[in-house]
């Protein structure tokens, strides 16, 4: 399958790593939008949260044990924000689910 962040999973493309366990696999954002910028995947092929069901949302609940692990790690005390682009209206350019984390600083209200 020609997915980038297969690829990142599998290590035949380098990345940042901050968190691994059997379902999921965390790391830097190429390009950060925060001081702290952070990409948090299934290690199952999902394209997007449109592809969740309940065969495979184990994967996200398992993310969503390792974020506060994450943003513990990453000193996030003053709070985060998560995000999941979902298809092309939400600018999702990767079709791999992912969630960014975001933090390290006062965000904007504005959610769009
Ligand atoms: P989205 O627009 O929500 O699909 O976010 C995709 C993110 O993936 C975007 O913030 C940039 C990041 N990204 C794209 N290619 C790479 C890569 O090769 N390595 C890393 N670490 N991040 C990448």
């Amino acid at each position: 399958m020609d997915c980038l962040f297969c690829k990142i999973i599998a290590g035949d493309i380098p990345s940042s790593k901050v968190y691994e366990d059997e379902y999921v696999y965390a790391f830097r954002d190429i390009a950060p939008q925060m001081p702290v910028h952070v990409l948090v995947i299934p290690k199952l092929h999902l394209a997007s949260a449109d592809e969740v069901s309940e065969v495979n949302s184990v994967y996200v609940s398992k993310i969503f044990e390792a974020i506060p692990k994450i943003a513990a790690a990453e000193g996030l005390t003053g709070g985060y924000r998560i995000i999941s682009n979902c298809g092309d209206d939400a600018c999702q350019s990767v079709k791999h689910l992912h969630f960014h984390i975001l933090g390290g600083g006062q965000m904007s209200e504005k959610m769009a």
